[in-house]
């Protein structure tokens, strides 16, 4: 019962691909002056009257680059990339006065409204996820679907975690990132990392933030990933990664405690995938099914052979197909959904 490879050539259907769409430029961009201090950086990508997927980036701090356009189609989405209060391309770099996780829903808030759209396609990973939550439960009604990966909610208990329960499965990049610091300040490394980090000379702020960069990307991926090492130490990146971050965990994300599970039911009804590496190391999968368990709604996709990063083969295939698959949901929902 094999058909003909012959004469399915010309009449079998496009196969749909689950790989990431080709590289892409932005049609506009620039940046938000959200303070006097704060100006943020963001870019559009794809179709001007499609779909608004709105993409947040990981850390905090961290910043979105070029491949995280290429998860949507371009020609039914309208992709909004930014970069958070100092993080990436937004200035001043690495500046945490001014930064709490309220305030960057009020960005995301200014920014939908700037560009006309009254909802959009959330879609984050990581910190990403983290705070598509606290904007949905915010703003539920701006929000059209959700699509979030390596679950992550900021709660002492997985802060901790990155800080000292990773040494299970990374003991060398912990013990680089931990011998960083002396013997007598070990037992509180948030507060040593912090310490240095807010540092106002760059000889003593920039090390520290390497190393922070280099154990986070170093804990990332199922397989040993030099360019992802390399990528999160280099100079700029770390600094607004590890300044961030450290700001973040210090004040646990700047949200009453549990406060993203407590109010899960705002949000209940909001289509939402979820994806989650089994080996995810920095994100470990009990967060995902803490969510899980919370929102069963929710659709929930386990990678079994995948860690944290967003390009993990496994990973990226699946935020793809999900991204593929709100197209039709989407379509009905919002034919003309942007100005
Ligand atoms: N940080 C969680 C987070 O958002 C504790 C994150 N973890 N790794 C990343 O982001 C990168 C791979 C983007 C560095």
């Amino acid at each position: 019962m094999i058909p003909e490879k012959k004469g399915m050539e010309h009449s079998s259907p496009k196969l749909e691909s689950d790989a990431l769409y080709p590289k892409i430029e932005p049609y506009e961009y620039g940046w938000l002056e959200v303070s006097p201090l704060h100006k943020v950086y963001w870019e559009q990508c794809g179709n001007p009257n499609g779909v608004p997927v709105v993409f947040l980036h990981g850390g905090p701090g961290a910043g979105a680059g070029p491949m995280h356009r290429r998860f949507f189609d371009p020609d039914h989405y309208r992709i909004i990339i930014f970069d958070q209060r100092g993080a990436g391309r937004s200035r001043p770099l690495g500046e945490i006065r001014e930064n709490t996780t309220p305030l960057l829903i009020e960005d995301m808030e200014r920014l939908r409204e700037q560009f006309g759209i009254e909802r959009w396609l959330v879609f984050g990973g990581s910190w990403g996820s983290t705070l598509a939550l606290a904007y949905a439960e915010a703003h539920p009604q701006r929000c059209l679907g959700l699509i979030l990966r390596g679950i992550f909610l900021c709660r002492p208990a997985e802060i901790e975690w990155f800080l000292y329960g990773l040494k299970a499965i990374f003991p060398e990049a912990w013990r680089t990132f931990a011998h960083y610091i002396p013997a007598e300040e070990r037992s509180n490394l948030l507060r040593a990392y912090h310490e240095r980090l807010m540092h106002p000379d760059p000889a003593v702020h920039m090390p520290a933030a390497r190393y922070w960069g280099s154990y986070e990307g170093s804990c990332s991926t199922l397989l040993p990933s030099p360019d992802t090492v390399a990528h999160f130490s280099s100079d700029p990146v770390a600094l607004g990664l590890a300044r961030i971050e450290a700001h973040y965990f210090t004040h646990d994300i700047f949200l009453p405690p549990n406060s993203l599970l407590d109010n899960i039911r705002r949000i209940a009804h909001i289509p939402a995938v979820i994806v989650q590496g089994r080996y995810d190391g920095v994100c470990p999968i009990i967060t995902a099914d803490d969510l899980h368990r919370a929102w069963p709604e929710a659709e929930y996709i386990v990678v079994p052979d995948a860690g944290h990063s967003a390009f993990e083969p496994g990973i990226q295939k699946e935020l793809v197909r999900a991204a593929n698959r709100f197209r039709q949901k989407l379509q009905a929902a919002a034919p003309l959904a942007s100005t």
